[in-house]
């Protein structure tokens, strides 16, 4: 009778210590799942930016700052969630991107069409001796303004508004608008 008991007992143990190293084991394999699925920059690393040194485009086409966030165009320009201008080698200019040539008294070309949402580079170079100031005149997109220097590349990524329709962007310079350089962003 005792000895009956006994092998239980044995038994109860022996189960308990089957159990105890079977969840011992699941638990090590569920740490080490979350470990491999956790990175979520292995998304954030397949973001691609168009421009070297620019802001990235997500897999959702959102133009987005280094945290991930979608860059936004209301705000003020160079502000953080503001998108990034960048100075770009005319060898690094992608097909993808919009080249446009300020100087003279004009933009070349002085308009350019995108599709509403979708993720816009453009470029803008100065062609004359000037130092010129990319502005759009629409409050909505206040952010994407930024000073080309006399033979330089600037340019930045960012989203097209939602809303179809013209918007004008001009050269903030002094006397430069009057001139001619005036042109227009169409969004359809
Ligand atoms: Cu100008």
């Amino acid at each position: 009778m005792s000895k009956n008991k006994l092998t239980i007992v044995i038994i109860l143990v022996a189960l308990l210590v089957i159990i105890a190293i079977v969840w011992w084991r699941w638990s090590i394999a569920q740490k080490s799942n979350i470990q491999s699925v956790a990175p979520i920059n292995t998304s954030a690393s397949a973001d691609k930016a168009v421009l070297p040194g620019g802001n990235k485009i997500n897999a959702e086409n959102k133009v987005v700052t280094a945290e991930g966030a979608p860059v936004k165009s209301d705000v003020m320009p160079n502000s953080p969630e503001a998108p990034k201008a960048v100075v770009v080698e005319p060898k690094k200019l992608s097909e993808a991107v919009v080249k446009i040539e300020v100087g003279n008294n004009k933009f070349s070309p002085a308009s350019f069409t995108v599709k509403a949402g979708a993720p816009v580079s453009l470029a803008f170079s100065s062609v004359d001796k000037k130092v010129h100031v990319i502005t759009f005149s629409d409050p909505s997109l206040a952010a994407l303004a930024f000073g080309v220097g006399s033979g330089q590349i600037k340019a930045m990524s960012f989203n097209a508004p939602s809303a179809p329709g013209s918007y004008e962007f001009h050269c903030d310079v002094p006397g430069h608008k009057a001139t001619g350089e005036i042109g227009t962003m169409i969004v359809e």
